[in-house]
């Protein structure tokens, strides 16, 4: 694993963490990292959601205004935080407007913001308020943030004012898996903003989930799944052609982008590509990171 000089967490955490989920065969010489001096954290969610609360809440002092009026934070603001688990920058948030006035120059405004502050994350807490349920600005949101590839995380908060049983969290989850179907890489996590329960736990989720949106996998590790994965399902074949992949590389990371070389694209069917990425999350989990696939065939330019 190579590290850069901020390196601030020890290395063998990541390594224990892809080897206690998938077995511990993965060598250090298979993936490298390069982490960040500090984490930018952005709070996404609609107004009244509790982004401005948690903030709040992890500074231990009242420095951002919060009240029961929604759109009370109207600017993007940024608070630097550090503590054992490492340094965070967060970027509280303009709440998206439930019902979105096009017309409304300043609601436009605070859109845009939000949108600025998702570009500028590392990770995105998407916060979902635990009574409503996913929106339908939730769900816009959380799409912004994945088609941006940054690592996500989905914070339920106001989880106190929740009447429970034993299977209400899994009942919620099962909902949120339901309507947020493309991300569910993204871990879930219930808290209150307003108790503190489990607001503790985000910090070393944060981290991970930013390492594992910056990791960079060996292409002879990927080449080992490739082979692997195409002798348990075969290449699908159309018209007696069949797909045959070359090989696979990744060429980028934030978030790892991999390229499939193969002989022609037209073959590559979306549920393929699909069997592959989870063949690839099957070994180096990649929790909380939309990954990008190119598919190049044979006689492509160069350039990715
Ligand atoms: N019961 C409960 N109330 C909460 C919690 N988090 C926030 N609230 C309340 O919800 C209201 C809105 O909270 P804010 O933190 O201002 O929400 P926000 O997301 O920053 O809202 P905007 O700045 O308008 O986008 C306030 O009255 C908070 O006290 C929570 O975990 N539990
Ligand atoms: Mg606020």
């Amino acid at each position: 694993m190579k590290l850069t000089p901020q390196d601030t967490s020890p290395p063998v955490a990541l390594l224990e963490h892809v080897g206690q989920q998938f077995g511990a065969t993965i060598a250090l010489r298979d993936i490298s990292l390069a982490i960040p001096a500090r984490r930018m954290v952005g709070l996404i969610g609609p107004d009244g959601v509790g982004k401005s609360s948690l903030l709040n809440k992890i500074l231990g002092e009242e420095r951002v205004i919060v009240s029961n009026v929604a759109g009370t934070t109207r600017d993007a603001i940024d608070s630097y935080f550090e503590n054992e688990s490492g340094k965070f920058l967060f970027i509280d948030t303009a709440g998206m407007r439930r019902k979105s006035k096009v017309d409304d120059a300043v609601e436009k405004y605070s859109n845009l913001r939000s949108i600025a502050a998702i570009e500028r994350a590392d990770v995105c807490l998407i916060l979902i308020d635990a009574n409503e349920g996913v929106t339908e600005q939730d769900t816009k949101v959380a799409g912004l943030a994945h088609e941006a590839g940054k690592a996500c995380i989905i914070v339920v908060n106001k989880w106190d004012t929740v009447e429970k049983d034993t299977n209400t969290m899994d009942e919620k989850t099962a909902e949120i898996r339901r309507d947020l179907s493309y991300m569910t890489y993204a871990p879930v996590v219930f808290i209150s903003a307003l108790t503190g329960q489990r607001v503790d736990k985000l910090f070393d989720m944060i981290v991970a989930v930013s390492n594992q949106n910056s990791m960079r996998i060996t292409t002879g590790m990927l080449n080992n799944i490739l082979e692997d994965a195409t002798a348990r399902v075969q290449q699908p074949t159309d018209k007696g052609r069949r797909l045959k992949i070359y090989y696979i590389t990744q060429v980028g990371v934030k978030p790892p982008h991999f390229v499939f070389f193969c002989n022609d694209s037209r073959l590559f069917h979306f549920s393929y590509q699909r069997y592959l990425e989870n063949q690839i999350r099957a070994v180096f989990g990649l929790t909380g990171t939309p990954i990008k696939i190119t598919i190049r065939q044979k006689g492509d330019k160069e350039d990715v």
